[in-house]
């Protein structure tokens, strides 16, 4: 491992974190990760999926933890993905979302400039397309591009917003390489069930095998714009070994409703109507709701090369398949 290169994740105990990690130690990649919390529950399944990566703990609102981070892994390239990253949640817990999800921003930036780092470690900030806000007045026929007007309709959506203002400013004022990735939703089997869409997966699984009578859900008209994670974090390292940092959406370019989301899940398992499974509870609705996302990827397609492989019902398909899976293991040991 002595000339591998070397990357720093935050959130490695994430969806994002999980696929990432996969894939830079699939190039070669000398890995560090880090982990929160003196007894994170997630810790012993990141140590027997990828026992090859470092954890290093730390916390993104603790600004010493990350200068050791970054003293101890001196990463070429540092991926930040740590947030708190539920919308829903942001509402209930605004202060939070800002320390962790906007200051947790400056606090990574900080940790690789007072360390002198800046010309050697290239930073990747997850920035969102929840930034956009989906409102009619700022909805590009075409969707969403990195020229867009951001609308933020969350603490969540506003916090992500300083992260990629300040982001861009380090980058500017120092000189940084730090890219912001604009990525709109994407998902698969590593996406928590706190998710609509994995929540979706995993209860049909559970229905079809006689485990559960039905699902919660709250709004199930607003559409988005769903990917692959996988896909995605090809996206991000892309957006890195490019030769400036720079601002990029990825998106599929498609917009799907929660409904259409929920036909082709149960027809997965033989249930062409879905409306007798679901029941509507407002405790899943939010304050203020994002409409519609829809992207544009032709920056990333054009300048990266990227292009998401795995489509929609590619990916209900999969994610039904992997929860199914999942279902008949937990029935057999129950
Ligand atoms: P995720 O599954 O919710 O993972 C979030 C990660 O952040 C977890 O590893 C969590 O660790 C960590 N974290 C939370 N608070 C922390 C703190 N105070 N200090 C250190 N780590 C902390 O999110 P994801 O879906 O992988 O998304 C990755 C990033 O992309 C996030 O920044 C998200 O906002 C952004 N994003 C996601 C999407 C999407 O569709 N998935 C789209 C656009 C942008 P614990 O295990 O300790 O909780
Ligand atoms: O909601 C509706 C909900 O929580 C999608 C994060 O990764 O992507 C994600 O944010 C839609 C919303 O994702 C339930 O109101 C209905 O309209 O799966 P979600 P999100 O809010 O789009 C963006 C790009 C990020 O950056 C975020 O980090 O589904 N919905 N019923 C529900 N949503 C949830 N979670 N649970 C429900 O029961």
């Amino acid at each position: 491992m002595a000339n591998a290169r070397r990357a720093l994740i935050t959130g490695i105990t994430g969806q994002d974190g999980g696929h990432l990690a996969e894939q830079l130690l699939e190039k070669g990649y000398e890995v560090f990760g880090l982990i929160r919390g003196q007894n994170n529950p997630r810790r012993e399944a990141v140590v027997a999926e990828f026992p090859d990566v470092t954890l290093i703990e730390g916390d993104l609102t603790d600004p010493t933890s990350l200068i050791r981070a970054v003293e101890t892994s001196n990463p070429h390239e540092l991926y930040n993905l740590a947030a708190v990253s539920h919308v829903g949640y942001s509402f209930k817990n605004p202060t939070l979302t800002a320390d962790v999800t906007a200051k947790g921003v400056l606090n990574v930036l900080e940790a690789v400039r007072v360390t002198g780092r800046s010309e050697t470690t290239k930073v990747y900030q997850a920035s969102t397309s929840e930034m956009f806000g989906g409102l009619d007045y700022n909805r590009p026929g075409a969707g969403y591009n990195e020229d867009s007007l951001f609308h933020p309709r969350s603490p969540y959506g506003v916090a992500k917003l300083y992260g990629h203002w300040i982001a861009k400013n380090y980058r500017e004022s120092y000189g940084m390489f730090v890219s912001c990735g604009i990525l709109f939703n994407h998902e698969g089997e590593r996406r928590g069930v706190e998710f609509v869409t994995r929540k979706i997966t995993h209860a049909v699984a559970r229905i079809k095998l006689g485990l559960q009578p039905n699902i919660e859900l709250g709004d199930l008209w607003p559409k988005r714009d769903w990917g692959y994670a996988g896909d995605f974090v090809e996206g991000m390292w892309r957006m890195l070994q490019h030769d400036v940092a720079d601002d990029f959406v990825l998106a599929t370019g498609e917009t799907h409703s929660i409904e259409e989301f929920l036909t082709l899940a149960f027809t997965e398992i033989g249930i062409d109507d879905w409306r007798p499974y679901v029941v509507q509870n407002p405790a899943f609705m939010r304050p203020a709701e994002v409409d519609i996302l829809l992207g544009d990827p032709s920056k990333a397609e054009s300048v990266l090369g990227w292009k998401r492989e795995v489509d929609f019902p590619g990916l209900v398909s999969r994610m039904v398949a992997h929860d199914l899976r999942l279902a008949e293991l937990q029935r057999t040991f129950a």
